[in-house]
């Protein structure tokens, strides 16, 4: 009888979602027992991860999951917290805004008590207003739209840099290592896409006075298959360079068909784009392609068990954010062992504060809940697949 109810409460406390439900089944299955015979009910402590677990982009959503799941099992391994099993709970958003609401509102339902996610900045921007109003950290690792942490929301937090970080680095290395002159800027009309063509765009101006000539700037839609049209278009524009704001799987297409056209100067783009389904999908025309991103992880000490144990139970390389979502994790898992249980306002406070070392090295939060530190260097994607290329001086 005791395991049937408990099935239930499981069941009902994810199914109908409410944390009421469960705390009246807990009542009720504890009071039905006699004392001698009252079970020990584990308790549970639920945080979600999500992104997009489905779509074209589920590579991505996986690799957070991956991340934080492990940190999971490792704390779990360890005895959880205070006794309590961790639960990790997985939204879907597919990278889509309003599906990101509806995961928000699901999880908050469920009663995590913490975030790691969502992936898409077009997806944390609108969640993170569920999780303000419910009063749960989100901990993104990897969306990097400034407007995320601009907010004013003290339970938003990110362990990745920004896009405004990123063009800058981007524009400053076309500027002063390629001295390329004739730029165009193409990006997927998303809030992660766009808003990283736009901070370039603002950054290049600094060099206008170097010659450095901003040709044309347009969108193209997300999801498209065919993008010649416009490839050709800046096959016309006599270009040295050109960006693309957006995500792998347009990336891919872009320099694949740009090769087909005759389109013969290099891409560059952000982290939306260094993945190795990028390589995948573009194959040998991927080669020359500069993407900005952190520096390499492979590189640092404090990463290589985390890098053994990943490779050990993934049996694959590691995706650019899956060690983001393991630190992630183990901040929330920290700060939710180092604060009293249920007091939201205290553990918001706690990870503001927290000076955490993890696999990434130091992390420590600013007022807004960025990084204090996010460098981010040049990669260059050759047959090998991405080398650190440069590093801007300090
Ligand atoms: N930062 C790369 C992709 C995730 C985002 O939308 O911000």
């Amino acid at each position: 009888m005791v395991k049937t109810a408990l099935f239930l409460m499981k069941k009902w406390g994810s199914l109908k979602g409410g944390s009421i439900v469960l705390c009246l089944m807990t009542f009720f299955v504890v009071g039905c027992e006699s004392p001698e015979t009252s079970p020990v009910v584990q308790e549970e402590i639920r945080i979600g991860v999500a992104g997009p677990m489905t779509g074209d982009q589920s590579k991505l959503g996986g690799d957070l999951q991956r991340g934080a799941r492990l940190a999971v099992e490792e704390w779990n391994t360890r005895g959880g917290i205070r006794g309590s099993t961790i639960v990790l709970e997985v939204g879907d958003d597919q990278r889509d805004p309003k599906q990101a609401v509806s995961v928000a509102n699901k999880m908050v339902n469920l009663g995590i008590v913490g975030m790691i996610g969502h992936y898409n900045s077009s997806a944390s921007i609108p969640a993170s207003s569920v999780y303000h109003d419910a009063g749960i950290p989100m901990i993104t690792p990897a969306s990097t739209n400034p407007r995320l942490t601009e907010q004013g929301y003290k339970n938003v937090f990110r362990v990745v840099g920004r896009d405004d970080q990123q063009g800058n680095v981007a524009a400053k290395f076309i500027a002063t290592q390629l001295k390329a002159k004739r730029i165009a800027i193409l990006h997927d009309k998303t809030t992660y896409g766009q808003g990283l063509a736009e901070e370039l765009r603002k950054s290049l101006l600094r060099y206008k006075a170097e010659g450095l000539e901003l040709v044309s700037f347009d969108g193209l839609t997300q999801g498209d298959k065919d993008f010649r049209g416009i490839l050709t278009r800046l096959k016309e524009q006599n270009l040295d360079l050109y960006f693309f704001g957006g995500m792998f799987p347009e990336g891919g297409l872009l320099v694949k068909q740009a090769n087909e056209v005759g389109l013969n100067v290099p891409m560059m783009s952000g982290d939306g784009v260094i993945d190795p389904k990028f390589i995948e999908i573009a194959g040998k025309a991927a080669e020359g392609t500069y993407l900005t991103f952190t520096p390499d992880t492979e590189k640092l000490p404090q990463a290589a068990a985390f890098l053994k144990k990943y490779r050990a139970k993934y049996g694959e390389d590691l995706a650019p954010y899956a060690i983001y979502a393991y630190d992630a994790t183990n901040i929330l898992l920290s700060a939710l062992s180092e604060t009293k249980k249920g007091d939201k306002e205290k553990l918001i406070e706690h990870i503001r504060g927290m000076k955490y070392q993890g696999a990434l090295g130091s992390l420590t939060f600013d007022e807004k809940g960025d990084v204090t530190e996010s460098p981010y260097i040049v990669w260059l994607t050759k047959k090998e697949g991405f080398e650190a290329f440069w590093t801007p001086p300090e």
